[in-house]
């Protein structure tokens, strides 16, 4: 994630990302999938693949950033021509920040924004415009004396209320980081194959979150239960043609390979399991091979 770093200051002004801009429009969009199988079943059964409720679907960026263009047009038919600029998760831009002063929601203790009305299953974006539009008052925070986010993370990746250290979020780890997974969060990953939920899934205010409405979002390829030894026989051109669209296709086949390969060491020690990761030993991926070799070795221990 070094390019949190590059963009500097531009985080905390988007006025030197969009020239001109003097307001920023703040949007939440509802991603939890009705269709999906219950989180809590899939993340229970570790022969199973849990991917992040957010990428069960189509890839937000372009369901959102088409969305918020939308809005932008419809808004200048009204009004006239104005200045914009469409951002969703663009990294120089502080979304939780804005969204918060913009009334949408609070940063939670897991550091996500969460709305007294939506929870915290929705995107953020952003429309920065030169329109100098009446301002929002800011959300207050309502975590109260609750702390459920905090032991419920698998990696203990909330070192403090309000702080995450992202070198240990499954998120991080299985999304983000481009190498080798470090040994010691193996384990805990479990059968989290692409982000994770765990903080989220334990908020007590996600009782009032929404179902997705746009049907971009609803389950493709059954990834909400799939078994893990199914998806670990996909080649390399079946990731491709089967994950075009979804935000997974940006993770790319090989650390595709490498989440799998993990929830695969932490699977029961079965005949089929051995099979799977064996017909993978000799993967072209160095990066593969070794978390193939780790997790035969972990079920040779009988760790699993
Ligand atoms: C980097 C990143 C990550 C990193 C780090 C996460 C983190 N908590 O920062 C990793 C890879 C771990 C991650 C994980 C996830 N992410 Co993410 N991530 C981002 C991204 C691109 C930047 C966030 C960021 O800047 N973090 C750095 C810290 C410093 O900033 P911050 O946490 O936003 O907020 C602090 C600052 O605002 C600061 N602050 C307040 N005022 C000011 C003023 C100034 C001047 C400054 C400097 C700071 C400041 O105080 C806040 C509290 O510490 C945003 C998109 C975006 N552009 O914002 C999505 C985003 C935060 N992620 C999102 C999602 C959905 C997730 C996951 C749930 C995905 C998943 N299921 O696997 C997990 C959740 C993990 C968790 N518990 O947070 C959504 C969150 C939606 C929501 N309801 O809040 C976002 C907004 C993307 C989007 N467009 O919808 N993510
Ligand atoms: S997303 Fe998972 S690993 Fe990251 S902070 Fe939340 S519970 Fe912990
Ligand atoms: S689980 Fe509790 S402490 Fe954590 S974000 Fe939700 S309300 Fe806040």
């Amino acid at each position: 994630m070094d390019y949190m770093h590059r963009h500097g200051t531009l985080r905390s002004r988007p006025q030197e990302l969009a020239p001109g801009s003097v307001r920023v429009v703040s949007v939440r969009m509802d991603y939890w999938p009705g269709d999906a199988a219950p989180a809590e079943s899939t993340l229970a059964d570790p022969t199973l693949a849990y991917v992040s409720r957010y990428a069960l679907g189509r890839d937000y960026h372009k369901v959102m950033r088409r969305a918020l263009a939308t809005l932008a047009e419809d808004m200048s038919k009204r009004i006239g021509p104005f200045g914009y600029r469409v951002c969703v998760d663009s990294a120089p831009v502080l979304e939780k920040a804005l969204a918060r002063n913009a009334g949408l929601g609070w940063i939670g203790k897991h550091t996500n924004l969460i709305g007294r009305d939506a929870g915290s299953w929705f995107f953020l974006g952003e429309i920065l415009t030169d329109l100098p539009l009446p301002t929002d008052t800011p959300a207050t925070a309502h975590c109260g004396t609750c702390q459920a986010c905090m032991p419920a993370c698998p990696t203990q990746a909330i070192i403090a209320p309000y702080r995450l250290d992202a070198r240990r979020c499954i998120a991080y780890l299985t999304i983000e980081h481009k190498g080798s997974i470090p040994e010691e969060f193996r384990p805990t990953i479990g059968n989290r194959i692409y982000g994770c939920d765990d903080c989220q899934l334990v908020c007590p205010w996600n009782k009032f979150a929404r179902m997705a409405s746009h049907p971009d979002f609803k389950t493709r390829n059954h990834l909400d239960a799939s078994r893990l030894t199914d998806l670990f026989r996909w080649s390399e051109g079946e990731f491709d043609e089967r994950m075009r669209g979804s935000p997974i296709y940006r993770i790319g086949y090989e650390r595709w390979m490498r989440n799998i390969a993990v929830a695969l060491g932490n699977a029961p020690t079965t005949p089929e399991i051995i099979q799977c990761l064996e017909s993978r030993r000799e993967h072209p991926s160095p990066m593969v091979r070794e978390h193939v070799a780790w997790a035969l070795e972990r079920h040779r221990q009988g760790a699993s």
